[in-house]
C-alpha cells in the first residue's frame, strides 16, 4: 500500500492516494493526497544540479529535499542563488525606474488600512529583459516544479520598492487559505542586502501555511514562532501564499524585492486578488474591503 510521503509535513489525513505519471518526465511520479493538500512531486529519480556560489565553491542543490523543506516550513531561503552581475543589473533598472522619491500608486484607503508601504512595478510589461532572465533560470524552474508539480504557471513578476521610512507590510496571507489546494507561490529574488541595519527584513511564522486564517489583531504584533529572514543580494526566498508573513519597517534609503509569482496547475489566475490581513480581507480588483476582521 502506498503511504503519503508527506506524512511528517502535512497535518491532514492521508488515506487515499493515487499515483500518476508526471507529464513529460516519465521518471517521476506525482503523489496526490486525498485532500490534495500539496500536489507534491516525489521524484523517484532526481538529478542534483551543480552550481557555483559567489565564493566559487560548488553547491549541490537537491530539489527533492528543498521541496520537502518548503512544504514543512511553508517557505525556503536559498542564499547565493543568483550571481552578483545579474543582480546588479536588476538593481540598476529598479533604481532607474523609481528614482529617489517615487509616488504611491495604491489608493489611500488600502495604504492606510493595510499598512502596505510598497510601490509595485511590473518590469516585464515594460520589456526590461534582465527580469526575464531570472525567471527563465532552469534551476528556478526545476525547484518550482519540485514544489508545485507539473503544469504550474507563472502569474506575473513584480518589483516591490519601499523608500526610507516605509512601514513595510503588515502580517498577511497572499490569498485566502480556506481551500488548501488553492494558493500562489512567491518566488522572491533580492538584488540587494536586507538586514537589521536598513530594516525591511521579511518575517515569517514557519508552518503557518497549514494553520488556516491568520488571527485577527494588529498588523505588526510579535507573533509566536515568528522568525526574521535577512536576504542578501542573490538570495531566493520561496513563500507559500497561505504562510503568515510581513515586512519590517525600512530605515535605510530604500528596499526592493522582485517577486515572481506562480501557482499550481488548475489554479485561477486571480488567486491573489483577495489578500488576508489581520484587520480585513482586501480585494485588489474592486479596490474594496470585502471583510472587516476587527
Ligand atoms: O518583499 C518581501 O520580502 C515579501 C513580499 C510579500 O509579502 C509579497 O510579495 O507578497
Ligand atoms: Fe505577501
Amino acid at each position: 500500500m502506498l503511504s503519503c510521503k508527506l506524512e511528517q509535513v502535512c497535518s491532514l489525513p492521508h488515506s487515499q492516494f493515487k499515483t500518476t505519471p508526471f507529464k513529460n518526465t516519465p521518471q517521476t511520479m506525482a503523489y496526490h493526497c486525498r485532500a490534495s493538500h500539496t500536489r507534491m512531486l516525489e521524484r523517484l529519480e532526481y538529478r542534483p544540479t551543480q552550481y557555483n556560489d559567489k565564493s566559487g565553491a560548488g553547491v549541490v542543490m537537491n530539489f527533492q529535499s528543498m521541496a520537502a523543506e518548503f512544504w514543512q516550513k511553508g517557505y525556503l531561503c536559498c542564499d547565493n542563488f543568483f550571481d552578483d552581475e545579474l543582480m546588479d543589473r536588476c538593481q540598476k533598472h529598479i533604481l532607474d525606474e523609481f528614482g529617489d522619491d517615487p509616488d504611491f500608486v495604491h489608493n489611500e484607503e488600502f495604504l492606510e488600512r493595510s499598512n502596505t508601504d510598497v510601490i509595485p512595478w511590473f518590469p516585464q510589461r515594460d520589456g526590461v529583459d534582465a527580469f526575464d532572465i531570472v525567471e527563465q533560470d532552469s534551476r528556478l524552474q526545476a525547484l518550482t516544479e519540485a514544489i508545485l508539480g507539473g503544469g504550474w504557471a507563472s502569474l506575473y513578476s513584480m518589483v516591490m520598492f519601499s523608500k526610507q521610512g516605509s512601514k513595510g507590510q503588515s502580517w498577511h496571507q497572499d490569498c485566502p487559505p480556506e481551500d488548501i489546494s488553492r494558493f500562489n507561490l512567491n518566488r522572491l529574488v533580492y538584488s540587494m542586502d536586507i538586514d537589521a541595519s536598513i530594516g525591511g527584513e521579511t518575517l515569517v511564522v514557519p508552518g503557518s501555511h497549514r494553520i488556516g486564517t491568520i488571527s485577527a489583531g494588529d498588523g505588526d504584533e510579535v507573533l509566536a514562532g515568528e522568525i526574521a529572514l535577512s536576504p542578501k543580494k542573490g538570495t531566493l526566498i520561496m513563500i507559500h501564499g497561505h504562510l503568515w508573513h510581513r515586512v519590517k519597517p525600512v530605515h535605510g534609503r530604500y528596499r526592493a524585492s522582485i517577486n515572481y509569482r506562480c501557482c499550481p496547475a488548475n489554479t485561477p489566475t486571480d488567486v491573489t486578488d483577495i489578500c488576508v490581513y489581520r484587520n480585513m480581507r482586501y480585494q485588489f480588483s474592486t479596490h474594496s474591503i470585502v471583510e472587516e476582521r476587527l
